[in-house]
């Protein structure tokens, strides 16, 4: 049996196929709106390699100027699309928090992509939780603790799996080491989308 920290609540395939196809029909009409685009390193300019878009009130985007939350997609300069009435249910239900999400950042990986170890911390609020979506290709996700350098742990994120970070997890390091290509059908050229629910202010 696998012991994660405090705070972290994964449910294995709580969405079945149906609820998933409906979700990537949404994020589909949410990224007509606002595309994906590839966000840089603050500084070196270096590109990540996952692409991103966001819905909500706020985004959370990063370029050559820093990591920050705006109300604008940074490329099309449109304010983000709503959330989806499917994700405003699934943070009523799951989050625990009666206050509506502010943000939902999408992350989409390809084959290649990964994303660091990082701690989520450019909310001005850590009181609500996280709420994260898996679709499509499995991942091999790691968590630690608070601080850089202590041990972590690695399970296996699949399509339809949720995670609820709070409480002692929500300012852990976490991250993203791989993707297993080809190990959902459920995006027609694969990869895999990540949909992360958040409060950013107070
Ligand atoms: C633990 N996304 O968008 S989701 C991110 O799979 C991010 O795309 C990863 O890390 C992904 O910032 C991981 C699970 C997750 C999300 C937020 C967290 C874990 C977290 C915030 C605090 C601690
Ligand atoms: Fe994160």
């Amino acid at each position: 049996m696998l012991v994660l920290p405090k705070g972290v609540r994964h449910i294995p395939g709580h969405l079945d196929r149906a609820a998933q196809e409906r979700l990537v029909e949404d994020i589909r009409a949410v990224v007509s709106q606002a595309p994906l685009y590839r966000p840089e390193m603050p500084r070196s300019g270096k590109p990540l390699s996952v692409r991103m878009s966001n819905c909500g009130d706020l985004g959370w985007v990063a370029d050559k100027a820093g990591y920050r939350y705006q109300d604008r997609h940074p490329v099309t300069g449109n304010p983000w699309p709503p959330i989806p009435e499917t994700l405003m249910t699934l943070w009523a239900e799951l989050s625990g928090d009666t206050r509506p999400p502010q943000a939902c950042l999408v992350n989409f990986y390809d084959d290649k992509a990964r994303m660091g170890l990082h701690q989520d911390r450019d909310e001005t609020d850590f009181s609500a939780p996280v709420l994260s979506v898996s679709l499509g290709d499995a991942c091999l996700f790691r968590i630690g603790g608070t601080e850089r350098g202590g041990p972590t742990r690695s399970f296996r994120l699949e399509s339809g799996d949720i995670v609820v970070l709070g409480g002692e997890s929500r300012l852990a390091f976490h991250g993203v080491d791989r993707i297993y290509p080809m190990t959902s059908t459920l995006l027609k050229d694969g990869g895999r989308i990540n949909l992360t629910l958040r409060r950013v202010t107070g």
